[in-house]
């Protein structure tokens, strides 16, 4: 890659602009997102609200929702393996008091880590007790760390204005359909209020109360990501009609997610063989979503006790064992001098694409797609050899665009890798 490209790479990991071709729900033309200053402020150390800034910014999960109130037909949470990487896996479980010391020990150990997420092993709202008193217990100690749930929406509108109150200011619903009869091929069962509800009758219960949640969110002012995973045969036509809906119900972000299926998983549809999407089924239906409405292509289905850049996991470096025996270092001012230096780096990735845009205009509209590896940071800076995962943009003359990324199994030997990039190649143009 010539310096030129490279630098544009890295200016465009910087862009806080959605520019996406769309074709669906009427809307034909390409969209350009903009966000205004308030909300970008709300975002800007969101690992997963901001692209930008999942170059930067780490997250953390604590496990401390062990129980759900539905079942998805493509989660099975017995399965446990440090090397996993999805959500309702999870190696181990807290209580608050453990989670809190988790987190002050992270936030001292990685203090660009500016989200604490509680998204399961179960459903957080499920477990409403474990998990608002974890967040009462992390903004007592640990103020400058924004929090963040996800929920499958169930119990959303009964725990609104307790969210509200504890300053969650980012909730993330999982929403696979609006249409009961394309839910029941998803959700078995619903478990509410006591009483467990099989088949339509459940389906249309999670509906109305995600459509609530949603209502709600709104209302109170707080920013909701709508997380869909993509099911082909079941709901891969329908996500446009589920994007319609969320824009219109005001969701913030919306992230489809591959469905990741294998029968060692134990999930239904792993032992059924039903199968996720390509990478290509993929694109098509985030970029029919795309112009409607600002899409998250950068998130990595992480596990419930993930912890660190979006692109790594370093959850084994803080086992229940490790973090007890280790002191919480947090420290506010190291950690304000910390993101005062990131904001400080990233000021000049902005002016440095500001000084590219204006000295290199093309008229090619010749698309390719590049793969970089990368650290963090918002730069090309990683040795193919070490790359767990690449990012893949769109490049024209003009633009580079974000499309998502491609894990490969980590090696240091180059010409194995060189193979990999080989072999992962076709699977980014099909
Ligand atoms: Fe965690 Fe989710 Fe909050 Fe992020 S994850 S609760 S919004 S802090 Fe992020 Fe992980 Fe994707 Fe979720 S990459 S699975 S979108
Ligand atoms: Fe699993 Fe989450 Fe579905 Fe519950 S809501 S069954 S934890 S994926």
């Amino acid at each position: 890659m010539s310096a030129t490209s490279s630098k544009t790479l890295n200016n465009s990991i910087e862009s806080d602009k959605v520019k996406a071709s769309s074709n669906c729900g009427g809307c034909s033309s390409d969209a350009t997102v903009e966000m205004d200053d308030k909300i970008k402020e709300r975002i800007a150390q969101h690992p997963c609200y901001s692209e930008e800034a999942h170059h930067h910014y780490a997250r953390m999960h604590v496990a401390v929702a062990p129980a759900c109130n539905i079942q998805c037909n493509y989660c099975n949470r017995k399965y446990d393996c440090a090397n996993e990487s999805r959500p309702g896996v999870v190696s181990e479980l807290l209580a608050p008091e453990e989670a809190a010391k988790k987190v002050l020990v992270v936030a001292g150990k990685i203090p660009q880590m500016t989200v604490l997420g509680i998204a399961g092993p179960g459903d957080p709202l499920a477990n409403p007790e474990k998990t608002f008193r974890t967040f009462e217990l992390i903004a007592e100690q640990a103020p400058d760390i924004k929090l963040c749930l996800s929920t499958n929406g169930l119990m959303l509108p009964e725990y609104v204005d307790r969210i509200k109150e504890l300053n969650v200011d980012h909730v993330t619903i999982t929403i696979n359909m609006v249409d009961p009869e394309i839910g029941e091929k998803i959700y078995p069962w619903v478990h509410y209020k006591r009483k467990r509800y099989r088949g339509i009758e459940g389906v249309k219960i999670l509906h109305e109360k995600q459509m609530e949640g949603l209502d709600a969110l709104r209302e109170a002012d707080i920013l909701c990501k709508v997380n869909s995973v993509l099911i082909p045969g079941i709901n891969d036509h329908h996500l446009p009609e589920v994007n319609r809906v969320i824009r219109e119900k005001g969701a913030f972000l919306h992230n489809i997610m591959p469905l990741i299926s294998a029968p060692e998983h134990g999930t239904h549809f792993g032992l059924t063989g039903q199968r996720g999407p390509t990478p290509k089924e993929l694109k098509e239906v985030q970029d029919n979503c795309a112009g409607n409405m600002k899409l998250m292509r950068h998130c990595r289905q992480c596990r419930a006790d993930a912890v660190g850049l979006l692109g790594e996991d370093r959850s084994q470096e803080f086992t229940k064992d490790k973090i007890l025996e280790m002191p919480s270092e947090y420290d506010l001012e190291k950690r304000q001098e910390v993101h005062a230096g990131i904001e400080k780096f990233r000021e000049e990735l902005k002016s440095a694409k500001e000084q590219l845009q204006a000295n290199d205009i093309t008229v090619s509209t010749h698309k390719i797609l590049v793969a970089v590896a990368t650290k963090g940071g918002g730069l090309v800076n990683q040795h193919f050899g070490h790359a767990k995962e690449f990012q893949v943009y769109e490049v024209d003359g003009n633009e580079v665009v974000f499309i998502g990324h491609r894990r490969v199994d980590s090696t240091n030997h180059y010409q194995v890798s060189y193979l990999k990039i080989r072999r992962m190649h076709p699977s980014l143009m099909k």
